[in-house]
């Protein structure tokens, strides 16, 4: 076994490489980074100092940032769901939606969560606010961007639908999709449908009690 996870699953940015190994059957092994794992949190420390995962040890070789690790993997660990479509037009646009995504929908999500974990003097009023509006946007975007689209950039599931997959789970936990984005509720249930994605939910439902919003009796 030469590739290593550190990862949480509850994370949506783990769940996002969960969901391309899956997609691919691709064998890792994994390392829990939970509070009482106090040895893997400090090599994961000094492997990355930023301490965002998840991370990816393929040897001695260090992977981080979620997009890279999966870029990585379809070059070094390709499997039978190619996630960078190989024309590299149709890969720039999959890069795009992968952006929106992270930049769009996870970015402001987490935004909004990681000020309800705060104490209530700390909180950033204005910030969530401006977070909340952001994800509007995104969502009507999006709402066009997807329509006649079964995945984010087309036909074929993608590194975009990877990253779409966790940002719009929680995102709707979050600040719930609007009835009138019909495209972006859809292809989220779809998402939700897609078995690697789905293996990524079931495993985190025991960490559902960790969602600071309180985590809704569905999905
Ligand atoms: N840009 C990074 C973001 C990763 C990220 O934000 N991970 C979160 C978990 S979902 C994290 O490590 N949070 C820990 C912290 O904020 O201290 C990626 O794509 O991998």
């Amino acid at each position: 076994m030469t590739l290593e996870l550190y990862a949480h699953p509850f994370s949506s940015y783990c769940q996002k490489v969960l969901t391309a190994l899956y997609e691919n059957g691709t064998p890792f092994g994994q390392r829990m980074l939970a509070p009482d794992e106090a040895k893997t949190a400090e090599e994961f420390a000094t492997l990355w100092p930023l301490k965002r995962m998840p991370l990816l040890r393929d040897g001695k070789r260090t992977v981080v940032e979620s997009s890279i690790i999966i870029e990585y993997l379809d070059l070094h660990y390709p499997g039978p769901a190619r996630l960078i479509p190989a024309d590299p037009g149709a890969a720039l646009e999959v890069r795009l939606l992968d952006r929106v995504f992270d930049n769009y929908v996870q970015t402001p999500m987490q935004k909004i969560v990681t000020d309800r974990l705060r104490a209530e003097a700390d909180r950033d009023g204005f910030g969530a606010t401006e977070a909340r509006r952001m994800l509007d946007t995104a969502y009507a975007w999006l709402d066009q961007q997807l329509a006649g689209r079964r995945w984010a950039a087309g036909d074929a599931f993608s590194l975009a639908d990877c990253a779409a997959a966790p940002a719009l789970f929680y995102a709707d936990w979050t600040h719930p999709i609007p009835a009138s984005r019909a495209n972006v509720t859809a292809y989220r249930q779809r998402l939700l449908a897609r078995a690697s994605f789905a293996r990524a939910v079931d495993e985190a439902r025991p960490y559902r009690s960790y969602f600071p919003l309180g985590a809704p009796d569905r999905d």
